[in-house]
């Protein structure tokens, strides 16, 4: 199959801008909860324990020196069948790690949140992006990014956490996929989102079977009708049925699906394994750039 063409894009987000085309860009997962799917309790200290700030500050760090160009904080586990967090307890898992790290960190932070006042308190401490998993779920969250000009990733999932994976079916997957992010994209361009700043994910895992998941990863050029996509598989059960391997033992597994995805056209990646995915990406890169010359 050959690698599909990427867009060369300066897309803004607060005071950053983040070029997207020639490299695969990562985004590090930070999540601040004591729930992610990816916290079982034989979990290694590397990935425990992130409620406290100054170890997610450390983790944030860690993961820029790795090579990360965003951090995403999140307060709130969306893995399947996970109960929701009020907004007080997101917000105060969130808030005290996004002010600790924005303004040093040298990228942007962005803050996984579906609430309009989350996202406005985490961009208030100088977060520059917001990462929707409901796409505008609350309907205040674009008026709340356009106003502080703020990057937003609008994500797929069919359902709510603790239904989406209760049978899943769909007439035609990446065209209604694509079809409903292409829609909220321009709900949230009316609201005054600058257009240059929206990106698109298909959702891995919200509401997809395994066969789903795999036709989205090779098909993600189709996803994003002209915006970056962020594409993300990191860890999650698809790796793990196909694998046969618990959440922890699925690395290369990971690492194979955003090298595929990179080279169907993903303009970016969010892991929780940074330095061994910038590692491969950048082989895939140097693949996808020697293939599109010949
Ligand atoms: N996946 C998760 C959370 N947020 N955001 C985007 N844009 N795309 C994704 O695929 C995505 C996301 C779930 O992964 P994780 O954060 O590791 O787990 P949890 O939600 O259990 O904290």
């Amino acid at each position: 199959m050959e690698a599909a063409p990427r867009i060369e894009r300066q897309v803004p987000c607060g005071r950053f801008v983040l070029r997207t085309g020639a490299r695969t860009l990562v985004m590090g997962i930070l999540n601040v909860t004591p729930d992610s799917f990816s916290h079982p309790p034989v979990d290694p200290a590397d990935v425990r324990g992130f409620l406290d700030p100054g170890r997610a500050a450390e983790r944030a760090s860690l993961m820029v020196a790795e090579g990360a160009d965003v951090v995403d904080v999140g307060g709130e586990s969306t893995r399947p069948g996970a109960e929701p967090v009020s907004e007080r307890e997101e917000a105060e898992r969130v808030l005290p790690v996004v002010r600790r790290i924005a303004a040093s960190l040298g990228v942007p932070v962005s803050v996984d949140t579906s609430k309009a006042a989350v996202a406005e308190a985490a961009l208030g401490e100088g977060a520059s992006i917001v990462n929707d998993v409901t796409a505008l779920g609350d309907p205040r969250m674009a008026e709340v990014v356009a106003r502080a000009r703020a990057g937003l990733v609008l994500m797929h999932m069919k359902g709510t956490p603790r239904t989406m994976q209760l049978n899943p079916t769909y007439a035609d997957l990446v065209g209604e996929i694509a079809g409903f992010l292409e829609e909220r994209a321009r709900r949230a361009a009316e609201a005054g989102v600058d257009p240059r700043a929206i990106w698109v994910d298909p959702g891995i895992g919200f509401g997809k079977t395994v066969e789903h998941n795999l036709e989205l990863i090779v098909r993600t050029a189709d996803i994003g009708r002209g915006r970056p996509v962020l594409v993300g598989p990191s860890r999650k059960s698809f790796l793990g049925k196909v694998l046969d391997l618990p959440v922890l033992q699925r690395l290369e597994g990971t690492i194979a699906a955003c090298v595929v995805a990179a080279w169907n056209g993903a303009d970016a990646v969010r892991v929780h394994d940074v330095k061994e995915c910038v590692r491969a990406l950048r082989v895939a890169d140097a693949l996808r750039a020697h293939a599109m010359k010949r």
